[in-house]
Order: C-alpha cells, then sequence, then structure tokens
C-alpha cells in the first residue's frame, strides 16, 4: 500500500480546526487532527508545505519509522507547531492500518482493557451557587466526575467561566482580550468553593480543578494542603512545567494529586516529572506527537505509578477524541479522559461513531478511529482569526493564562 494524496484542511464550524486527509492507492484513507489553538495556520502551512509532499509514495503501516523521519529527519525537534504536525499524520497513519485490517484502532493498542473509558465534565459558574447548580447539572446526567471552576470574587472574567449562557470555548474571535489576575484573591477563595461543593454534593463524585498554571510552586503546595479535607481526584497544571523540579516543592506539602502536560510536546516535558514520581496523572494527548509517541510515555509513566488523563478541551477535534478513546480503553495505566462536549456544528462536520453513556465515553467499534470528516460541509465554514485570552496581574504584569 502506497500513500498517493495528502490535504490539509482548515475550517471554522464553531471553532477552528486543522483536518489532514492522507489517501491511498487502495482507496482507504486516514484522517488526522493538526489543531493548535491560535496557531492553525501555523500548522496548516508545517504540513502542507513541508509534510505532504515527503509523504507522497510510502508506506502508510510504517508508522514508526514515518514518525522518525519527521521527527529526527526534520533536524529540528519538538515545538508545538512540530508537534501537533506529526501528531496530525501519526493519527492519520494509524487510522488507515486500522481500516485496512478491518479492526477498530484499539485493537492494535492491546485491544480493550476496561469496558467504558471514564470522564470528566465541566461546570463552569460566575459564583459557587452557580458552580453548584453545575455540577448538579452534571451528577443528574450521570457524571462521575466534574471539573470545577469558578469566578473570583472582585475578579472580572475568569478562566473557564463563560461569557453569557454558552459552553465555555476559550478562544475568542478576534485579537487576544485581556482578562485581570490575583493569587492572593484566588487561593482565599477555592477552599471554600470546594467545602461548599462537598456540604452540597456529598463525597462521591469526583471533583477536580484546574489551576491553569497561574501559582508559583509554594503558592501551589498551600493549595493542595487546603484542599485536602475535599479529597480531589486532582489539582491540574498547578503552576507553569518548563521548571520540572519545582513540583518538588507541591510534592513535599500535599497529598493532593497533582495533574499535569497538557501543553507537553514529548516525553522530555515529562521525564523528570514521572522517574521522580512528582505527578500522579499526565494529561498529554494525541496532539504531543500522536499516538506514537503516547504510547512509549504512557508506558514509562505505567512503571512510575502514573496514570493518563488526556486533554480533551474543544480545541482538540473529535478526530482526537476518537482516537484517544482508544488508547484510554487500551492502556493498562488510564486514569480518566477529559470530556468536554463540540458544538452540534462540530459534530457535523466530524461525524463519530463514539458516545457517551452514565459517565462514561466508548470508543466507535468500526475499523479505524471511527471520527469521518464531512469536505463539503467543512467547506461553509471558512477560518477565523482567534485567539486564547490573556492574563494580567492588577498591577499589569503579564501572566500565565
Ligand atoms: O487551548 C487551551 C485549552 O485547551 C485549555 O485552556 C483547556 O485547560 C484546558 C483544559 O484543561 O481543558
Ligand atoms: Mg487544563
Amino acid at each position: 500500500m502506497k500513500i498517493v494524496d495528502a490535504k490539509v484542511f482548515v475550517c471554522c464550524p464553531g471553532r477552528n480546526f486543522v483536518t489532514l486527509k492522507i489517501v491511498t492507492d487502495e482507496g482507504i484513507y486516514g484522517l488526522g487532527d493538526g489543531t493548535l489553538n491560535g496557531r492553525e495556520l501555523a500548522v496548516a502551512s508545517y504540513l502542507s508545505d513541508h509534510i505532504v509532499p515527503c509523504l507522497i509514495g510510502r508506506d502508510p503501516f510504517q508508522t514508526e519509522d514515518i514518525w522518525q523521519y519527521l521527527y529526527r529527519g526534520a533536524y529540528w525537534r519538538k515545538g508545538p507547531v512540530t508537534m501537533t504536525a506529526i501528531a496530525a499524520v501519526d493519527v492519520a497513519l494509524w487510522d488507515i492500518k486500522a481500516k485496512a485490517l478491518s479492526t477498530p484502532l484499539y485493537n492494535l493498542l492491546g485491544g480493550k482493557s476496561r469496558t467504558g473509558v471514564m470522564v470528566y465534565g465541566h461546570a463552569n459558574g460566575k459564583t459557587i451557587a452557580e458552580t453548584i447548580d453545575e455540577v448538579g447539572r452534571h451528577v443528574e446526567c450521570r457524571y462521575l466526575a466534574v471539573r470545577a471552576q469558578c469566578g473570583i470574587p472582585g475578579l472580572g472574567g475568569t478562566y473557564g467561566v463563560a461569557a453569557g449562557r454558552e459552553p465555555y470555548e476559550p478562544a475568542q474571535k478576534g485579537l487576544p482580550s485581556e482578562q485581570a489576575w490575583s493569587s492572593e484573591k484566588y487561593l482565599q477563595f477555592i477552599p471554600t468553593l470546594f467545602a461548599e461543593l462537598r456540604k452540597s454534593h456529598g463525597d462521591d463524585v469526583h471533583l477536580l480543578h484546574d489551576v491553569h498554571h497561574r501559582l508559583t510552586p509554594i503558592q501551589a503546595a498551600r493549595l493542595g494542603k487546603a484542599l485536602e479535607p475535599f479529597h480531589l481526584f486532582w489539582m491540574e497544571d498547578p503552576v507553569a512545567a518548563e521548571l520540572q523540579e519545582g513540583f518538588r516543592i507541591i510534592r513535599q506539602h500535599t497529598t493532593t494529586p497533582v495533574a499535569v502536560g497538557e501543553i507537553f510536546d514529548t516525553v522530555w516535558d515529562a521525564r523528570t516529572l514521572i522517574a521522580e514520581q512528582l505527578i500522579d496523572y499526565l494529561r498529554m494527548s494525541l496532539r504531543g506527537g500522536g499516538l506514537t509517541p503516547l504510547k512509549k510515555i504512557a508506558a514509562f509513566a505505567e512503571m512510575h505509578h502514573v496514570h493518563t488523563g488526556c486533554h480533551g478541551a474543544t480545541d482538540l477535534s473529535p478526530i482526537t477524541m476518537g482516537a484517544a478513546l482508544h488508547f484510554d480503553i487500551a492502556v493498562p495505566n488510564f486514569g480518566i479522559q477529559e470530556y468536554m462536549p463540540h458544538a452540534n456544528v462540530t459534530l457535523d462536520v466530524f461525524p463519530h461513531g463514539y458516545r457517551f453513556a452514565d459517565g462514561y465515553l466508548y470508543p466507535a467499534d468500526t475499523p479505524g478511529h471511527g471520527v469521518d470528516f464531512n469536505e463539503t460541509l467543512a467547506a461553509k465554514f471558512p477560518y477565523e482569526r482567534a485567539y486564547l485570552p490573556v492574563s494580567r496581574k492588577l498591577d499589569g504584569t503579564l501572566w500565565n493564562w
């Protein structure tokens, strides 16, 4: 079998997505997601200008060799644009391989290790009362795990909280907006939020929280300690993780489980964190180079009692979600999968076979990863410039969003 064509599509059904379609001489095609929130066109160009010409004529079954060719062969390694582009190719090739063998992708990854993939939903409120209601709404929909975010008194817009009544979508049309941040106000407020959530919803539901890189290690240690009575499933991205050693400080002070990695590109970004058991959950998904490296990172994590917790925000297309579910159902050290349902208009462009029931997602049982792409419909939604917001401290200092 040979690759005869590859095309890159950029479309905006509700939000921007980059999709790669690789076609073979046997008529089988594979689909990969090359979406990098706010930097979509850079990945589209990397793919169509630099990668697609190198793919023509290759054997799509050689997922490992093609991965090495694109990673080592480029001389320039790592970086979000490179790794997102390689991910799109890698996932499309695994899709082709599974379709050619006429089996669901999970069977190429070791087969099913569990019956369903436990997911967590997003409960966001402007106030504690709203957040309590939102968690309640998720519990009624049978979610077993819910991430809770809340507006901070004294600050305007806060990460994770939608402006209107529509579901939360972090990218906004036009140039980046700016939001105010105060770690002091946040640290004072969040333990109260979780105390109230436990009072209203009891101890059974798994509660999660995303700090979104906003704290320093000692502040994160203080937050983790304050949250211990409310036994969170995890505290996510407590600090920016360029300095992996910083997590030692958090670990020395608290037993609240720590999750990190949605912006990691390679295993080297997590090497110390895993090897020293400084984290409990690795949040990398397929965007960091695809399935080929994710399998290796997961195996390395398994040896260190670290579980997986794939990123699953709406800026990853249904292709990433669909393929991640095959990984989740197969990998022995699966922890949990994030699930932020896409808008209906997105799902119309990406027909898919995965489904949600009683707190679990189930991957498609059809050959491949089970997510398709409607090119004709996608063409009706051209790219629209959109960015994530930026964050500033109250004195104007630019801070982590
Ligand atoms: O592109 C950025 C989003 O994916 C991110 O803000 C969402 O933190 C996030 C999460 O945990 O889903
Ligand atoms: Mg996050």
